[in-house]
């Protein structure tokens, strides 16, 4: 069956005849905004095909933060909360799947040019996994650095459904001397000497049987948003290298030294992957896997609560694939921490819930939580720093009055 997934974009014209007052495109008339708790973190709420109100990054391409109060919501993150990040303006707006095809070329034995139906007759695998933009919370940097000044909405967490990479792969057969494997999108560059988007993983862990050639998201296709037909998913990586309209791949005998590779998403070369705050990184090696962090979901910075009562407190926790150990709270600055109780485990790569109850005196609390994953990695009291505005995993704290 020809399946079409089409983006409509009205007009501003369109919507001022609709009346509709989340306008997108028309800045002096944002009826409903958030605002990220940085300075200048006033956002509009922008309406999307397929997506409920998401706070607006940019607008061309478009960028999607999830409003935070999602996460509260249950441990998987619904396709239309779903964040959206795109380099390239020149994105599809529809695609027919009856002419897309994922080409499988380079240092292979036998090419392969895969539609959809082809890919949904391979066997299928799932998993729940987490995608996170590298610069998810950068707006949160101090010294700032430059990048979408995102709050803490730029990740979310799926059960994916596709066919490993490595099956396909093993149909290809992949050439001795082969290093790393190339993946390339339909989305363009408008802009002359702008690098198209491609990035590259190593050749074992592309054979690794997780990363996967993903065409379902929570039960549905994906959104186009997110990449329909198909995308890439790397489990316990950034999202960097999850691309979206996969329709090349490559096989190099190289390493791949693009702009988005070389240049681009790179961290510091050392055991922290960071920095003296100012301070230029070198060497350098490409961004990889979360780091572990966790956050509390159900109260908001300011929340108040019930004084000398029992006060529920509860969020979430995820790292890069160890699995959490882990999450502890502190309402003394981090000079103690007491346990809490983990939710159900659906695998290493997604969402942890946590919960526990609390009782706090009156007056005004800073509740930390804080994540422990199963290779003991721990969530730092002081923010770690880099360039780029990456890793951000410092333990949040949330204030709560209690009266
Ligand atoms: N084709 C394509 N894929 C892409 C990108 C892109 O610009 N083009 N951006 C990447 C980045 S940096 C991130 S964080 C994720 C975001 O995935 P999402 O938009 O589905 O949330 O997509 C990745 N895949
Ligand atoms: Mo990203």
């Amino acid at each position: 069956m020809v399946q079409r997934r089409r983006l409509l974009f009205m007009s501003v014209a369109a919507i001022a005849a609709t009346g509709s007052n989340r306008i997108f495109g028309a800045s002096s008339a944002w009826a409903d905004t958030i605002t990220l708790p940085f300075n200048n973190g006033e956002r509009p709420l922008v309406q999307y095909p397929e997506k409920r109100p998401m706070i607006g990054v940019t607008q061309r391409p478009p960028q999607l933060e999830t409003p935070f109060a999602i996460f509260n919501e249950g441990v998987i993150t619904p396709n239309d909360a779903f964040f959206v990040r795109y380099h390239l303006a020149d994105i599809p707006l529809e695609i027919d799947t009856s002419k897309f095809f994922v080409e499988v070329k380079g240092k292979v034995t036998t090419p392969l040019r895969l539609s959809v139906a082809d890919l949904k007759k391979l066997p299928a695998t799932e998993i729940v996994a987490v995608n996170q933009c590298s610069g998810n919370s950068r707006g949160f940097f101090t010294p700032r650095v430059g990048g979408g000044q995102l709050g803490n909405g730029a990740m979310g967490n799926a059960r994916w459904k596709g066919v490993p990479l490595r099956v396909v792969l093993e149909r290809a057969g992949v050439q001795a001397g082969a290093r790393q494997v190339v993946f390339g999108g339909v989305d363009r560059p408008v802009a002359d000497g702008t690098p198209d988007y491609a990035k590259a993983l190593d050749i074992d862990h592309a054979r690794d049987g997780e990363v996967m050639l993903a065409y379902g998201m929570n039960g549905q296709d994906l959104p186009m948003l997110n990449g329909f037909p198909v995308r890439l998913v790397v489990p316990g990586y950034y999202g960097t290298y999850w691309v979206k309209h996969l329709d090349e791949i490559t096989v190099i005998d190289g390493v791949h030294d693009n702009f988005w590779m070389k240049t681009a998403y790179r961290i510091p070369d050392n055991e922290c992957n960071c920095v003296v705050p100012g301070a230029a990184p070198a060497p350098t090696i490409p961004i990889n896997r979360f780091t572990v962090r966790s956050f509390i979901t159900n109260l908001a910075d300011g929340a108040v609560v019930k004084a000398a009562a029992d006060v529920q407190i509860k969020g979430i926790a995820f790292d890069g694939g160890k699995g959490i150990r882990d999450v502890a709270i502190s309402i003394d600055s981090g000079k103690s921490w007491s346990p809490t109780t983990l939710g159900l485990d659906i695998g290493r790569y997604s969402f942890r819930e946590w919960q526990t109850r609390i009782r706090l005196p009156a007056g005004t609390h800073a509740v930390k939580a804080r994540a422990t994953n199963n290779a003991g990695d721990v969530q730092p009291m002081e923010a770690r720093w880099n360039p780029s505005g990456y890793l951000r995993n410092v333990i949040e704290t949330v204030r709560v009055t209690a009266v």
